[in-house]
C-alpha cells in the first residue's frame, strides 16, 4: 500500500479507479490527525484549476483595475509560457528586478523537492534575482528580538528543554497562551508521530500543575486539569512583570543566578519597581489591566518560585501590538527564577504549537532543492506586504537599519496565500491591483488564484513522486505518486521548467535533471549527510521500494542554554556581553521608543482596556487562532472542514452572558465588523471564552462581495495590519476588536467555493 506525508502526518491514500476514495491515518500514529479526509473530493473536484488562465482585464490590458473581482480566459500551456516570458522581459528591462517581488511565503505542501518556494526563488534568481520577505508570519517578532537576549533563536521552534526533560521534572508548568493541542497536529515538512498529547498526559500523570493563562479555557486541555487564569487578552506583559515585581519585592528573585549569567537587571528592576517611571508593577496595578485579581498573581509567583518551573508562551502572544515584549519578559522572568538550563525549568516558546517543539532535534539539517544565489538586496519583513505595495518609496526601520519599499511592478506567489495570510485584507484587495501583472500557481481556485492575472494550475502532492523527510522522530517517506495529475495541471517545477524553456534557459533550471533524477540527488545527499552524523539510510532504489524508512536520534536531551549554565566562560552567548541580555545597550541605542532596552509593558493598539475611552463601547477582543481542521486556508472546501461551519459561515465563539447581552443566539448567522471590514460568521455560545473576547479561526476563504463584505468568515478582513514595532515589524493580528450583531438580511449565496466564470475552456476528457 503506498504511503504519503502531509504536514499534518503520514497518510495511506486508498485509490479506486484512479480516485481518490479515501485517506487512512498511518498505523502506529498515537494521536493520528485527520485533516488529510478533506483531500477525498476535493483532488478532482470542481474547484482545481483545470488549465492555464488569463483574466479578462488583463487582456484588455486593464491596468489591474478588475483583479480579484474578474472572469478568465483559458489558454494553452504555450500561450501562458509566451505571456509570461513577455512581462518577464519587458518589466525586468524596464525596471529591473528590484520590481519583482518573489517573496512568496506560505506553507505550500510536504516533500523536499516540490516545495514551491525553493522552485519560484531558484527559477527568479537564475533570471536576475527578486525582491524576497524575511521572518515568517508564526514568530517573526521573536525572529528579531531573541538574538538580541540570548544570542540566537534557540527556544523558539528548535532546541527547546525536549519533553523527556519536562516529564518528571517539571513540578509547575505556566502556559501563556495554552497548550492548543490541535496545533500540535502539523509541522513544516511534515509528522511522523503525534506524541504531544501523550507526552503531557504523562507530564500530568508525573505531577506536573498546569497553569493555563490564556482567554480560552479550552487552549489547554481538560485532561490535565489546569487551572484557568482568564486573563484579558494581550496583557500577559503586564501580568509576568507583577510576578517579578513579587520576586523582586519578597527577595524571591535568584540574584546569584541573575549576577552570574545575566547583564543590566539592574536597568530592568528600576523600571520594575517604579523607580524610572514612577509605577510600581505590583500585583495591583496589573489586576486593573489583566483583569486577574492580585491575590492570585502574588501566590502563582510565589508557587514558581518554589517549584521548578516551566514557563511556556504560545508565539500568538508575540502575533500582537508590541510583540516583542512577552519575549523578552519572559527571558527576564525565567531569569529571575533561575532554573534557565535545568531540567523542567527555564523557559520555551510554541510547545504544541507544532508537534516538533520539544522534539530532539537532530544535529544535522537536511539538503534541500537548491535555490541559488539572490543577487537583488532589496527585502520587506514579511507582514509588510500590504504597506510596500501602498507605499513604494517609502521608508521603513528594521532591526536597526532604515530601509525603502520597492516599487513593484511583478508579483508571483507559488505555494501560499496572502488573501489568508495578510491582515487587513480589504485594504490587500486595493493595494493588490496596483503592480502591472500578478503570477499564481495554485491546484484551487481559492482567493490568491481569483487574484492573479496569469493563473498556473499545479499539482497536489498525490499526483507527483517526492521524497518526505519529517523533522522531529526522523522518517523518511516515498511520497509515490498514486493519481494522475488534475486535467492539464503541472508539477511546480515543470511549470517553470516550461517558462525557463521558453526563455531559452532550461537547462540552467532543471540541471538537467528531471523529477527522479532530482529525487535520486537530494536522497543521495541526505544519506550522505545522515552518514557523516553516525546514521546508516538504505541506498534509494531500496528506500524506494521499500516506501519507508525510519530511525531515532540518538542525541542526548539538553534542556535549553545548558550548556551556557554549567559553563559561560567556555559556552558564551552569542550576544554582545555574553550573557542573557535582561537590558540590551544595542536595542536602546536603536533609540525606538516602541521596542526600548529592556522589556515593558505598552498598552496595545486596540484592547478591552481602552475601548471605552476611544468610543468603542461594548466591543469584543477578536482571538483569531488556528484552525483545528485544516491547515491555514488549505482544504478549507474538503468535508470536514466544512462540516464544522454553521449555515456554510465561519465558527464564532463568545460567552453566554456577552450573547445574550448583545441579543445574539446560538447557531445564528451574524455580522461581526471592526473598523476595516466585516465578515458573517455563525454563532456558537461556549463557557469556555473569557469576557469581552469572541474567537474566530482562521483559514475560512475569503469571500469579498462588491459591498466589500466577506460572506464567509475570514478573520483577516477585521485583523489590522500594523507592525509590532520598529524592530521586526511583525504581524499583529491578535490585536484586534470587533463588534457583533445579528445578521437580518437574506443570507447571501456563498461564493467562496465556486470557480470564477471562464470562457474558452478546453475539451476535457
Ligand atoms: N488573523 C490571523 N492571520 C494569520 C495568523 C493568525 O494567527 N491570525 N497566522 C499566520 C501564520 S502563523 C501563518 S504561518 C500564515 C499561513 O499562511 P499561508 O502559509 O500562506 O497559508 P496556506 O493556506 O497554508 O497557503 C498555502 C497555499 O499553497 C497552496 N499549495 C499547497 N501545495 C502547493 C504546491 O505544491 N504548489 C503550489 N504552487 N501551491 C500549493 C495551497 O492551496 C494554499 O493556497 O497565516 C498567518 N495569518
Ligand atoms: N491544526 C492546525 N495546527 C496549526 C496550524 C493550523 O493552521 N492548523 N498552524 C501552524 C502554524 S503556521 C503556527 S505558527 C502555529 C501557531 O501556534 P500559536 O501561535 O500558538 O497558535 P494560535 O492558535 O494562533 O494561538 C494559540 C492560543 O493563544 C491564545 N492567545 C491569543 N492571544 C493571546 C494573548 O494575548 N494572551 C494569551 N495569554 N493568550 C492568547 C489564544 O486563545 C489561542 O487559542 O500553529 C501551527 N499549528
Ligand atoms: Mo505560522
Amino acid at each position: 500500500m503506498s504511503v504519503t506525508l502531509n504536514h499534518w502526518g503520514i497518510d495511506r491514500p486508498i485509490v479506486e479507479e484512479g480516485r481518490l476514495t479515501g485517506m487512512r491515518p498511518a498505523e502506529g500514529d498515537p494521536s493520528p490527525s485527520r485533516i488529510s479526509e478533506n483531500f477525498v473530493g476535493s483532488v478532482s473536484g470542481p474547484m482545481r484549476i483545470t488549465q492555464p488562465m488569463i483574466r479578462k482585464g488583463f487582456l484588455e490590458g486593464d491596468g489591474g483595475a478588475k483583479r480579484g473581482e474578474d472572469s478568465f480566459v483559458a489558454v494553452s500551456w504555450d500561450e501562458a509560457n509566451a505571456r509570461v516570458a513577455k512581462e518577464l522581459r519587458e518589466i525586468i528591462a524596464e525596471h529591473g528586478n528590484e520590481a519583482i517581488f518573489g517573496g512568496s511565503y506560505g506553507w505550500a505542501s510536504a516533500g523536499r523537492f516540490h516545495h514551491a518556494q525553493s522552485q519560484i526563488h531558484r527559477f527568479l534568481n537564475l533570471l536576475g534575482g527578486y525582491v524576497r520577505s524575511v521572518n515568517t508570519h508564526s514568530h517573526a517578532a521573536a525572529e528579531v528580538v531573541l538574538p538580541h537576549l540570548i544570542g540566537n533563536q534557540d527556544g523558539m521552534a528548535d532546541n527547546q528543554t525536549p519533553w523527556e526533560l519536562i516529564v518528571g521534572h517539571t513540578e509547575l508548568f505556566v502556559a501563556f497562551g495554552g497548550l492548543a493541542v490541535k496545533n500540535a497536529q502539523v509541522s513544516a515538512g511534515g509528522v511522523s508521530q503525534h506524541r504531544v498529547p501523550d507526552q503531557l498526559q504523562r507530564a500530568r500523570a508525573a505531577g506536573t500543575r498546569f497553569v493555563n493563562v490564556s482567554p480560552l479555557r479550552d487552549d489547554t486541555p481538560a485532561e490535565l486539569d489546569p487551572e484557568w487564569l482568564a486573563l484579558r487578552p494581550n496583557t500577559d506583559v503586564a501580568l509576568m512583570l507583577a510576578l517579578a515585581h513579587v520576586l523582586e519585592a519578597e527577595g524571591r528573585a535568584d540574584h546569584a543566578f541573575l549576577d552570574r549569567y545575566t547583564t543590566g537587571y539592574d536597568r530592568f528592576r528600576a523600571y520594575l519597581m517604579g523607580q524610572s517611571d514612577g509605577i510600581a508593577k505590583t500585583p495591583a496595578w496589573a489586576a486593573a489591566i489583566t483583569g486577574l485579581a492580585p491575590e492570585v498573581i502574588t501566590s502563582l509567583a510565589r508557587e514558581m518560585a518554589q517549584k521548578r518551573t516551566m514557563l511556556s508562551m504560545a508565539w500568538s502572544l508575540q502575533r500582537a501590538d508590541h510583540g516583542e515584549q512577552p519575549v523578552w519578559m519572559i527571558v527576564t522572568l525565567a531569569a529571575m527564577l533561575g532554573q534557565i538550563g535545568l531540567p523542567g525549568g527555564g523557559f520555551g516558546t510554541g510547545y504544541a504549537a507544532a508537534n516538533r517543539v520539544g522534539n530532539i532535534s537532530l544535529p544535522f539539517a537536511w539538503p534541500a532543492f537548491p535555490q541559488l544565489k539572490n543577487p537583488v538586496r532589496s527585502f520587506i519583513p514579511v507582514a509588510r506586504l500590504g504597506d510596500m505595495l501602498e507605499q513604494p518609496g517609502a521608508a521603513f526601520d528594521y532591526n536597526g537599519a532604515r530601509y525603502h519599499y520597492p516599487k513593484i511592478e511583478l508579483i508571483w506567489w507559488a505555494g501560499g496565500n496572502p488573501f489568508h495570510h495578510q491582515q487587513d485584507l480589504g485594504r490587500l484587495h486595493r493595494v493588490w491591483k496596483n503592480p502591472r501583472c500578478v503570477i499564481v500557481q495554485e491546484p484551487f481556485w481559492n482567493a490568491i488564484a481569483k487574484h492573479g492575472d496569469i493563473v498556473l494550475p499545479c499539482t497536489l502532492p498525490l499526483e507527483r513522486n517526492d521524497l518526505g523527510i519529517t523533522k522531529g522522530e526522523p522518517h523518511l517517506v516515498a511520497m509515490k505518486q498514486v493519481v494522475a495529475p488534475f486535467a492539464q495541471s503541472r508539477n511546480d517545477f515543470d511549470i517553470l521548467a516550461g517558462i525557463a524553456a521558453a526563455m531559452g534557459m532550461n537547462e540552467d533550471f532543471t540541471g538537467g535533471l528531471d523529477e527522479m533524477g532530482w529525487l535520486n540527488r537530494l536522497y543521495d545527499e541526505s544519506r550522505e549527510v545522515a552518514a557523516q552524523n553516525g546514521y546508516t539510510l538504505p541506498e534509494f532504489h531500496r528506500f524506494w521500494q521499500d516506501g519507508e524508512f525510519a530511525f531515532t536520534a540518538t542525541t542526548p536531551p539538553r534542556a535549553l542554554l545548558q550548556a551556557f549554565r554549567e559553563d559561560p566562560l567556555a559556552y558564551p552567548l552569542a550576544t554582545p556581553s555574553g550573557r542573557i541580555e535582561i537590558f540590551s545597550e544595542r536595542v536602546e541605542g536603536f533609540g525606538y521608543a516602541d521596542c526600548p532596552g529592556h522589556a515593558t509593558w505598552f498598552e496595545p493598539g486596540e484592547w478591552l482596556g481602552n475601548a471605552p475611552q476611544n468610543g468603542w463601547g461594548d466591543a469584543l477582543h477578536l482571538i483569531s487562532n488556528q484552525p483545528d481542521r485544516k491547515l491555514h486556508s488549505q482544504l478549507d472546501l474538503g468535508s470536514y472542514s466544512r462540516e464544522a461551519k454553521i449555515r456554510q459561515r465561519e465558527p464564532a465563539r463568545i460567552n453566554p452572558a456577552e450573547a445574550a447581552r448583545r441579543g445574539l443566539v446560538s447557531g445564528q448567522v451574524v455580522r461581526v465588523w471592526s473598523e476595516r471590514g466585516a465578515c458573517l460568521a455563525g454563532l456558537v455560545i461556549s463557557d469556555a471564552i473569557a469576557d469581552g473576547v469572541i474567537q474566530m479561526s482562521t483559514g475560512a476563504w475569503l469571500d469579498l462581495s462588491h459591498e466589500g463584505l466577506d460572506r464567509h468568515g475570514n478573520v483577516n478582513v477585521l485583523t489590522r495590519d500594523l507592525p509590532t514595532s520598529s524592530l521586526a515589524q511583525g504581524p499583529t493580528a491578535h490585536t484586534t476588536l470587533v463588534w457583533a450583531e445579528p445578521w437580518l438580511g437574506e443570507l447571501p449565496h456563498l461564493e467562496a467555493f465556486s470557480p470564477p466564470e471562464i470562457s474558452g475552456t478546453d475539451q476535457l476528457s
